[in-house]
């Protein structure tokens, strides 16, 4: 038995489980709420993140470490080019660019009432956000993935971060036509549904 102890809208699970659904393999949630860690779950990994896998008695923590060990045990993994120098690039930018530049965005937009945010803090998320989905456009060509004629893990780790920008506001996809259809057929396949934070697909842009 496989599980997976996740946050549904932490993108480093849902990358996570958009790589186990690309490649079929059955993983069982664990929503945890890591403001309350339980103790079972700190005894896993005392770092207290999320994603930990529980293969059958083999905890493998952090979505890195996981989408590895899943390489290296699955038959029918779908490679989605784990060592390409590219896929580094876009996580480096998933993580360091779009993600911190839009995370304060998130955050207060889920925890604060409209009148305590930081208005000049979210200004600048709008702007970095802007500037991350014109860098997008750019390198896509129409109707491909983020390295062109597959998927790759580049399009895991890049989908959940615009997906949590459009959930909770920042402004849509509609000037960026190639990233609207990358994202919107991501958004609506079945690998993007299984993955999907919120049950089903969102649809906001
Ligand atoms: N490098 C880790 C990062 C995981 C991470 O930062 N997870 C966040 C949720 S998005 C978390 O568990 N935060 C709770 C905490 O740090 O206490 C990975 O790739 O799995």
């Amino acid at each position: 038995m496989s599980l997976l102890y996740n946050k549904p809208e932490c993108p480093f699970c849902w990358k996570s489980r958009l790589v186990a659904a690309f490649s079929n393999i059955e993983i069982d949630l664990v929503d945890i709420d890591t403001k309350n860690k339980p103790d079972y779950f700190l005894a896993l990994n005392p770092a207290g993140t999320v994603p930990v896998l529980d293969d059958s008695g083999t905890i493998v923590c952090g979505s890195d470490e996981i989408i590895r060990y899943w390489s290296t045990q699955y038959k029918g993994f779908v490679e989605l080019d784990l060592d390409s120098s590219e896929v580094t690039q876009w996580h480096h930018f998933a993580n360091q660019v779009l993600g911190d530049g839009t995370k304060q965005w998130v955050f207060q937009h889920r925890d604060r009432s409209e009148e305590t945010v930081d208005r000049m803090l979210m200004a600048q998320c709008k702007l970095n956000w802007e500037q991350c989905l014109a860098y997008i456009e750019t390198q896509l060509r129409p109707q491909e993935w983020l390295l062109g004629s597959h998927p790759s893990l580049a399009d895991c780790a890049v989908f959940p971060r615009v997906a949590l920008g459009l959930r909770y506001g920042l402004p849509g996809l509609d000037d960026y036509p190639k990233l609207k259809y990358w994202y919107q057929r991501i958004e609506e396949s079945e690998v993007g549904m299984r993955a999907s934070a919120w049950g089903k697909a969102f649809t906001n842009q």
